[in-house]
């Protein structure tokens, strides 16, 4: 594997899968797989999940770590090709892309969308442009348009928490939020979860149909009770307007989910990729309840990732 970044860097889902709950049963057994390899994590953007479990993952394989928090501790990059650097931007991406691919085997990075242009955002310009530059395995960290890492601890700890002999109902809901945010959880979860053994039900506010390449094996309804009927999984996420670009067009009034809204369902376990704004994304009652599933998915991010870089480390070797 030389690019994580979406679930088409994927050959075989069902192997990584099993490959990664594997390795949480199993987490040292390729202690000395990266020996005198180094992985370069750069943060255009907090993190707090993605960064340790990586860390962490990194470890256990013997790997030696460098976070770098370029948008704080960095020069300020320019992604224009042709630019006449006379502005604000101090050095080009071909050359900082390229240094750092010089000092890493692997390189993970994290850049979020702008959230002003949707095509900017949805051309993947900065990933797409450091891989090329960087020329070393590149792992996304979360980029403009998807959370790869994100999507495979969920489909793990979907895997582990199924209810034998039944395809699953799952159910992607939007939830309210203060502030805009991200598609890419949306986006990457629907994307993975088209190509697993689930059956995904969308729903959202009108106006907030996420792109059709993410959700064309779903079914997307905007009304939410409706579609959480019966369900094994609900997966609540927040996301600003893909239509209205980047735009908040509702507070969501009751759509925040609570005991009773889990009420239609089939006991359902809840799902949240996390951080989560308690009492407005999601409720205290639920986040506190027994059905909750955030900490075993926030703890399957270590052996998503532990997965992705055994994969790279194997293809340095050939
Ligand atoms: C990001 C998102 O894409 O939803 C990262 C999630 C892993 N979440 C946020 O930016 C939340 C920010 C906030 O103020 O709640």
């Amino acid at each position: 594997m030389n690019k994580f970044t979406t679930v088409k860097d994927v050959a075989n889902l069902k192997e990584l899968v099993n490959e990664a709950l594997h390795l949480k049963q199993n987490p040292y057994q390729y202690k000395t797989l990266g020996k005198n390899k180094t992985l370069g994590l750069l943060f255009l953007n907090p993190s707090l999940r993605t960064r340790m479990s990586t860390q962490k993952a990194a470890a256990s394989l013997g790997m030696h770590v460098m976070v770098m928090n370029l948008d704080k501790e960095g020069w300020a990059l320019e992604m224009q090709d042709g630019a006449v650097m006379n502005g604000s931007t101090v050095e080009h991406i071909k050359e900082a892309a390229a240094v750092m691919g010089q000092y890493c085997d692997i390189i993970g990075i994290r850049s979020f969308p702008k959230l002003q242009n949707r095509e900017e955002d949805y051309s993947e310009d900065l990933l797409q442009k450091f891989i090329s530059y960087c020329k070393v395995p590149v792992v996304s960290l979360e980029s403009a348009t998807r959370h790869p890492l994100q999507s495979l601890a969920d489909l793990l700890t979907i895997t582990e928490n199924a209810p034998t002999g039944k395809r699953p109902k799952v159910v992607l809901t939007w939830a309210p939020h203060v502030k805009a945010i991200p598609q890419c959880v949306a986006n990457s979860f629907a994307e993975w979860m088209g190509q697993a053994d689930v059956d995904l039900v969308i729903t959202h506010p009108e106006g907030y149909e996420l792109a059709d390449e993410f959700t064309q094996h779903a079914q997307v309804t905007t009304n939410q009770q409706e579609a959480l009927a019966g369900a094994d999984f609900v997966y609540v996420k927040n996301w600003s307007s893909y239509t209205d670009y980047g735009k908040v067009l509702t507070d969501g009034a009751g759509w925040m989910l609570t005991n009773e809204h889990l009420a239609a369902t089939n006991n359902a376990k809840v799902m949240h990729c996390l951080p989560v704004r308690r009492n407005v994304e999601l409720s205290d009652e639920i986040l506190d309840g027994p059905n909750a599933l955030v900490l075993a998915q926030a703890n399957n991010r270590t052996y998503a990732a532990q997965a992705v870089l055994k994969r790279m480390l194997e293809g340095l070797e050939k």
